[in-house]
């Protein structure tokens, strides 16, 4: 596995004695991420079984609510703090959210090991515009993270520990935000969970590197693919390639007692080809930073939809 970052040794920030550390807080975001869906931690088993230990991870992906403090900042702070870069914006208007990627240091342990342990993925978070949010579904939102306290300030360990930093809501609220925002009432009960990781399917050893003969192991071992806008999401340049499975469900029990079923997690693939500058290198000297780099706002407003109503309970 190659860093994502080797072309970025200019930067002040590192990562130095920290990266124990930064790696032992991502470690257990998966750990969460792992232990409430089953399909991701069933795929990444999969993948894993048939590649030995050349599984890196692309991204990881957060949502906040944009008010008061707990919007993209809440959650970059952390990976700022631990050399991370910001990146460029991207904008959603229809779905009202925007979001900012984040490249990570030089890493130094890194390079040999495999998921976590890998090189330090790319970090994607967005966030809700809560200000053009219906009165209604803005006054749910201050309510819980009004209430927090300075829960904003403890995003990553939120995360980390697998629980909400405001309480749980009552179910009519879920569903209030749930009419006007699929998104909003994603991000009520899950918080600061780790919303998605994403395999570099390049960085895979076997036929899988393949984003479509991955997808087609996928679900010929029976996982559903997010089929919005089609199973593969292709940027304009044809050079970034993505898929992801539909979100797993949860059940969760509101503040008022009831029990419902909610929307939880996915993993997403991605395959990243090389760059038109650099397509005569040989295979061998092809570095991640010879690859197209960033997102694609048209595939990341499909990619959202993978823990859409509509996606999960479609049948087939
Ligand atoms: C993020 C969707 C976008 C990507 O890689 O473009 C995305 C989300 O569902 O929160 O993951
Ligand atoms: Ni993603």
């Amino acid at each position: 596995c190659n860093s994502p970052s080797q072309h970025a040794s200019q930067r002040s920030s590192s990562i130095q004695g920290g990266e124990g550390f930064f790696r032992g807080v991502l470690g257990s975001m998966q750990s969460v991420y792992l232990n409430r869906n089953p399909t991701a931690k069933a795929i990444l088993e999969l993948v894993h079984s048939v590649e030995n230990n050349s599984l890196c991870y692309d991204h990881l992906a957060f949502r906040t609510f944009g008010v008061n403090g707990y919007g993209i900042e809440s959650m970059a702070s952390f990976f700022l703090d631990y050399g991370y870069t910001q990146r460029e914006e991207l904008r959603f208007p229809a779905k009202k959210l925007r979001a900012l990627w984040f490249s990570p240091p030089a890493d130094s342990l890194a390079g040999n090991g495999s998921g976590i342990n890998g090189p330090l993925p790319r970090i994607f978070i967005s966030e809700l515009l809560v200000d053009q949010m219906s009165p209604k579904t803005q006054e749910i939102i201050t309510k819980y993270t009004e209430s927090s306290g300075d829960g904003n300030k403890y995003a990553a360990l939120s995360s980390s520990l697998g629980h909400l930093t405001w309480e749980k809501p009552l179910y009519s609220e879920f569903q209030q935000l749930a009419s006007e925002s699929e998104y909003a009432a994603w991000t009520l009960v899950n918080g600061y969970a780790l919303n998605h990781v994403t395999i570099s399917t390049h960085r895979l050893s076997t036929h899988l590197k393949d984003i479509k003969a991955l997808n087609e192991f996928i679900e010929e071992s029976g996982f559903r693919l997010n089929s919005e806008g089609g199973l593969l999401k292709v940027s304009p340049d044809g050079l970034l390639q993505q898929s992801s499975t539909v979100a797993d469900s949860i059940s969760f029990q509101f503040s008022d007692g009831i029990i419902e079923s909610v929307p939880c997690s996915y993993i997403e693939f991605a395959q990243r080809l090389v760059l038109p500058q650099y397509r005569n290198l040989p295979d061998t000297e092809v570095k991640e930073f010879h690859r197209r780099d960033g997102f694609e706002v048209a595939s990341a407003d499909k990619i959202f939809e993978s823990t859409s109503k509509e996606q999960l309970s479609r049948v087939g």
